[in-house]
């Protein structure tokens, strides 16, 4: 059989971009109960109850803070339902997303 010239040489093989994971940034307001968020950061992120607690007062204290990174669609899929699950409940809880440097 003759050699098609298909077997893969490591030398060459074609670098492929990764793509960019996203954050979800939790934005601090001054009205949405701090329980409220740690059961958000729970219920969308799966984020255990320490590290939802954490990521909430850091967002109270500094302004923001990041949750997780996702690929595009599905960090702003989450924040936009995360987002939602405030304005549902009346509260300005906002999330947002930003590509990673
Ligand atoms: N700052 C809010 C309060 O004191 C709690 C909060 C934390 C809201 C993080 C949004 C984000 N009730």
């Amino acid at each position: 059989m003759s050699d098609t010239g298909t077997r893969l040489r490591p030398q060459i093989l074609p670098k492929v971009a990764r793509p960019r994971l996203h954050k979800v940034i939790l934005l601090n307001d001054d009205f949405t109960p701090r329980d409220f968020v740690v059961m958000v950061l729970k219920a969308e992120f799966r984020l255990g109850a320490d590290q939802a607690r954490r990521v909430m007062i850091t967002a109270h204290q500094k302004g923001a803070c990041v949750v997780s990174v996702y690929p595009q669609d599905v960090a702003e899929t989450k924040a936009t339902r995360a987002t939602d699950a405030g304005r549902a409940k009346g509260h300005p809880l906002t999330f947002t997303t930003e590509p990673e440097e």
